[in-house]
């Protein structure tokens, strides 16, 4: 689909964990952005671009499909969407503009604390719960070990107790989560941050002048925090 708005299209997580700073960037980047309105798309005041918000799990996909022009999304969500659409045959490409120093987590499986974690091999044959088939099915798929996945997209953590799964794929920042739910982290499989992306197809002259200046902008204000 060909993209012909004129104003530039940048996506962030409505709200959630990578909402409040994707927001503080682009007003440090010089954005004047009312965000009281409870809209899906926000304009900007001083700047031809509309900020589009929305769940997070729908940026990869706005982006891939070329209907947003930029967009901020975690690694975990960008890489398990891209493989899914591989997988089905769907356009699943995008440019990676900058990583961010927000958003970081790793997704890793866990297991009731009893569990006896002797290496990947030992979870041969288990039910493990998750968000990420697509990201858990490759890391096991590399180590040779089968297993089954149970899709949950809320509440990972209790499938253990609740006797739906052996054991979990999920992300972890502090453990408190994991500890919460008597179960114990084994094995990482992936590290993510927020990144930010750009749909794959070529934007207008001014639009890509414009992308340009925001990321040296970008790059001005998150040099000063370093
Ligand atoms: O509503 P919407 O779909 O937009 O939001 P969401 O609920 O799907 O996502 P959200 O806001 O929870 O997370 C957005 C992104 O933040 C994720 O895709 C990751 O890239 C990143 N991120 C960073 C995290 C965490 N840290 C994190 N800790 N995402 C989720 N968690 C979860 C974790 O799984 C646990 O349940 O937060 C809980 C607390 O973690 P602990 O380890 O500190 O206890
Ligand atoms: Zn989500």
């Amino acid at each position: 689909t060909k993209n012909d708005q004129p104003r530039l299209r940048i996506a962030i997580q409505k709200s959630g964990r990578l909402s409040t700073e994707s927001q503080n960037l682009l007003k440090a980047m010089g954005l004047k952005i009312n965000m009281r309105e409870q809209r899906l798309i926000a304009h900007c005041e001083n700047m031809p671009v509309d900020l589009l918000r929305v769940r997070d799990d729908d940026i990869p996909g706005l982006i891939m499909d070329g209907v947003a022009d930029l967009g901020f999304i975690g690694e975990n969500e960008l890489e398990e969407k891209e493989l899914e659409r591989q997988r089905l045959g769907e356009p699943a490409e995008y440019k990676l503009l900058k990583r961010m120093t927000f958003g970081g987590c790793r997704l890793s499986i866990a297991a009731t604390e009893e569990f006896d974690y002797q290496g990947p091999h030992s979870l041969e044959g288990l039910r493990i719960a998750t968000s990420y088939p697509e990201l858990l099915k490759r890391y096991l798929d590399e180590q040779g070990v089968n297993f089954k996945s149970v899709m949950l997209n809320g509440s990972v953590e209790v499938a253990p107790r609740a006797g739906i799964a052996d054991a979990i794929c999920d992300l972890v920042s502090t453990g408190a989560t994991l500890e919460a739910n008597g179960l114990k982290e084994v094995q990482d499989i992936f590290h993510s941050k927020a990144v930010l992306i750009q749909a794959k197809a070529a934007l207008s002259a001014e639009k890509q002048a414009l992308v340009d200046r925001l990321m040296v902008r970008a790059q001005g204000v998150m040099q000063a925090k370093e």
